[in-house]
């Protein structure tokens, strides 16, 4: 026992019982025993604290593990990390269950079934790597190497990307563009000329008003994000939350809009409309910085709260009332520009478009209390030979996706499917669940079905790993080192993630793998040095930081490299055609799309049926956290929202077990139904990355319902390749005897 000298009695047996009730439930799961230690007799103390950062969500908080021997007894948050403030969130502090976790990928496997049957033989890495080679040049051979494509999402897959360009391909893409901020990056690019950086740059430290446009925060639990929310209402900053449920925030917000599903552009374009009419714009901004703004007050005329509160389907009122906290507070307000913002196809645009230029009118681009320009640290690139000029990439050779900073999923999965514009024939797969974090299920089958070969390198036997004709298994994020977590803000900072344990099983890092592939391959001059050590201190040299120090500090400060906001008389040259911000884009103009954004209604979902949304639990990441031990016992399933009025005309009761189908014949459940008024009646909501079917996952497998399973019909953005998933409609019936658990 730690010296405890003021704990009452009460306090302490409260504590035991407290303690007591925790172990019955982790004793529930076999690997829980690790954590038996808690309550074991003798006093467990670390013998080391080894600093790195979490990767079970993409804000990488920066933690301090502490271990002994080869065991992490707790993780906790990195006190001068900007992105965790000493804190982590509840899957963050859940991470040391991953290296446990009993059903991991243990060894390279390669396949011995059909496809999708998930049958596998163990092999050596050597085996796995010379079948991977030889399948790789084969497809070279009679393809060309642009028939070569990576999907990936996470921190090792740049290393993996290196590889695959030395090798010829320019085929790589993340579902983290197309199904989720890359609306957001092409509009905000479109008016200011530069994305905006992830953590994004709020300035919630400076802030006096927030306006949120389903952004979730609290159910979307980005950790820094969170906390400095809190304490921006702590100080008392106003809060406008637009959603047709109402989440956790909404229910916290002055003014809560349960805005129709996809009307926000209405009520943004009747905030503008406002903001000119009553000649309240920020002037200073926009004389010195913007272009098209005589445009843009002839076109948002019509625009009024009256005709926007018809669109919305919320009072006028209520608009009025958000207008006037935002009016108050200029020019310190935050439009949150959101993150997961895919949700229609090309009105995506149109509304992030609106947030942009709304945001200017204000005077709240890199304006304290808006959003603030962030600093980026440069560290140099691990020299090698040249890379090959590279073909064009499946959407460049389709002549699709104008704007699109990069190269799409639904690119390269669609170039699978139809050979078009030209073949692809091998995946490499990093850390992505295509089959979760696509929309239709069906075409990704498809596009699978026609690969010669599918590489998949995951930590867990998730749906894509039985799809899988090779598979790598990685260590996991506390086993390994990766490259440097470059971190932008307000004062930009170098990360390290370093080994807290090795990994007990056969299991190897990313960047080995590219490493001992690349030879196989022939590319491997790429990667000239022995150990990651080497690497990261050759990218390190001239930062201000030894590795050794790195990793004895876990995050290297640096100082700003610019000011986090505009000076009044700064003269400065936007990114744009213009050099101006584009409050008229010229650019959208010439390729035949709308220059001003404009609101297309989505269609009510037909009779009986109803809009499917989705949204985060904060104790689960997507689909990858749902077998974790720990997270597992504390949120094992979702539910089903559904609002009262609807659920009675269905003739079903608040926790009946229910089917979920669409109407491709797909069924996802038996789920729980929650009858709740918080929910607008024409939707039901359910939390994304349930309903898994793999079997690898014995947690996990068919907990829940799956919004994955259902999204077949989504609407892609010609503007910027990016698709629209909440165009699903839906039904809700009872669950038969036999579907139930
Ligand atoms: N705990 C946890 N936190 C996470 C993640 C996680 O997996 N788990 N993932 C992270 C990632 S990668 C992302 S992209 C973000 C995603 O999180 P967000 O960016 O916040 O995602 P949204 O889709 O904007 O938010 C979902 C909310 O939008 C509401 N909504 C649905 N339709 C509409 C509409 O038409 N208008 C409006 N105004 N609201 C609507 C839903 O009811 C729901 O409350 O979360 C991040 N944070
Ligand atoms: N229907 C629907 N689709 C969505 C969303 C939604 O809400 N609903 N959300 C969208 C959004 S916002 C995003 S960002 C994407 C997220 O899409 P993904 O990043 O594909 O999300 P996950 O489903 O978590 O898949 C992660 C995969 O990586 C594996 N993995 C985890 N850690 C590691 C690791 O350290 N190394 C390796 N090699 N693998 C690892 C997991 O086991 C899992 O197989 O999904 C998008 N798709
Ligand atoms: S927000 Fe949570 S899960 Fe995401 S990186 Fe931070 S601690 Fe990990
Ligand atoms: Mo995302």
């Amino acid at each position: 026992m730690p010296d405890t000298p003021n704990l009452s009695r009460r306090g302490w047996l409260g504590g035991v019982a407290a303690t007591a009730a925790a172990g019955a439930t982790l004793t529930s799961s076999s690997e829980a025993q690790a954590f038996s230690l808690l309550r074991s007799p003798e006093a467990v103390v670390a013998d080391r604290v080894v600093p790195s950062y979490c990767e079970l969500c993409f804000w990488n908080c920066g933690l301090l593990a502490e271990v002994k021997g080869n065991r992490i007894l707790s993780l906790r948050g990195h006190p001068d990390y900007p992105n965790a403030q000493g804190r982590l969130c509840g899957r963050g502090n859940a991470g040391a269950a991953s290296v446990i976790d009993r059903d991991r990928l243990k060894y390279p496997m390669v396949r011995v079934g059909a496809r999708g049957e998930g049958r596998f033989e163990r092999v050596g890495w050597k085996t796995a790597y010379r079948t991977i080679a030889q399948g790789f040049q084969r497809i070279k051979a009679e393809h060309g190497a642009q028939a070569l494509a990576l999907l990936y999402h996470g921190r090792g897959g740049p290393l993996i990307r290196r590889m695959l360009v030395a090798f010829g391909s320019p085929n790589y893409a993340a579902p983290s563009y197309a199904q989720c901020k890359g609306s957001r990056d092409v509009a905000y690019k479109l008016t200011f000329g530069e994305k905006l950086t992830s953590p994004e740059p709020l300035d919630l430290d400076e802030t006096r008003c927030m306006v949120l446009f389903g952004s979730h925060l609290g159910e979307n639990a980005h950790n820094s994000q969170v906390q400095e929310f809190v304490r921006a209402r702590r100080r008392g900053a106003s809060l406008v939350v637009l959603d047709p449920r109402m989440s956790t925030v909404a229910s916290r917000a002055d003014v809560w809009l349960p805005v129709r599903p996809g009307s926000d552009t209405a009520v943004l374009l009747a905030w503008i409309h406002l903001l000119l009419r009553e000649k309240a714009w920020n002037a200073a901004f926009v004389d010195k910085h913007t272009v098209g703004f005589e445009k843009l007050e002839r076109h948002v005329q019509p625009f009024t709260p009256e005709w926007a509160a018809a669109q919305a389907g919320v009072p006028a009122a209520d608009i009025l009332r958000a207008f006037d906290l935002m009016r108050k507070a200029m020019p310190a307000v935050l439009i949150h520009p959101g993150r997961h913002v895919t949700w229609y196809g090309e009105p995506d645009i149109q509304r992030g478009r609106a947030q942009a230029i709304l945001t200017a009118l204000l005077g709240a681009f890199w304006a304290p209390g808006g959003i603030f320009r962030p600093s980026s640290p440069t560290v140099k690139e691990f020299p090698g030979p040249d890379f090959p000029d590279l073909p064009k990439s499946v959407d460049e050779a389709a002549g699709k996706y104008p704007f699109a900073p990069e190269v799409t999923t639904t690119g390269i999965r669609e170039a699978t499917r139809t050979g078009k514009p030209y073949p692809v024939k091998g995946w490499f797969v990093h850390g992505t669940n295509l089959i979760q974090s696509m929309p239709n299920v069906g075409e990704t089958i498809e596009a699978i079905r026609n690969l010669d070969m599918l590489v998949v390198c995951d930590v867990m036997p998730t749906e894509i790993v039985q799809w899988a004709d090779v598979v790598l298994p990685e260590d996991t994020y506390l086993e390994r080192y990766d490259d440097l977590q470059l971190g932008a803000g307000k004062k930009p900072y170098i990360g390290i993630r370093q080994p807290v344990v090795t990994s007990p099983h056969d299991t190897r890092p990313a960047w080995r793998i590219a490493k001992e592939l690349s030879q196989e391959l022939g590319v491997g001059d790429q990667f000239a040095f022995e150990t990651f050590e080497e690497y990261l201190s050759a990218r390190l040299e001239g930062s201000g930081v030894t590795l050794a120090e790195l990793k004895k500090k876990g995050v290297h400060q640096l100082e700003p490299t610019q000011p986090a906001y505009l000076r009044p008389d700064e003269d400065f040259h936007w990114h744009t055609p213009t050099g101006k911000v584009e409050l008229f884009s010229q650019q959208l103009a010439d390729k035949g799309f709308s220059p001003l954004p404009t609101h297309t209604p989505i269609p009510e979902p037909p009779a009986g049926a109803f809009r499917l949304l989705y949204g985060r639990s904060p104790l689960h990441s997507f689909g990858r956290t749902q077998n974790n031990p720990i997270l597992h016992d504390l949120d094992s399933t979702n539910v089903v929202w559904m609002h009262p009025a609807a659920a009675s005309k269905l003739g079903l009761e608040h926790g009946v077990s229910v089917m979920v189908t669409n109407d491709k014949g797909d069924a996802t459940g038996p789920v729980s139904l929650l009858v709740t008024e918080r929910i607008a009646p024409e939707c039901v909501y359910m939390v994304h990355g349930f309903g898994h079917r793999s079997k690898g996952l014995s947690r996990a497998n068919g907990q829940g319902a799956s919004d994955s399973d259902l999204v077949r019909d989504y609407a892609l953005d010609p503007i910027g390749g990016t698709t629209g998933m909440r165009t699903q409609t839906v039904r809700v019936r009872a669950a038969q005897r036999q579907e139930r658990r």
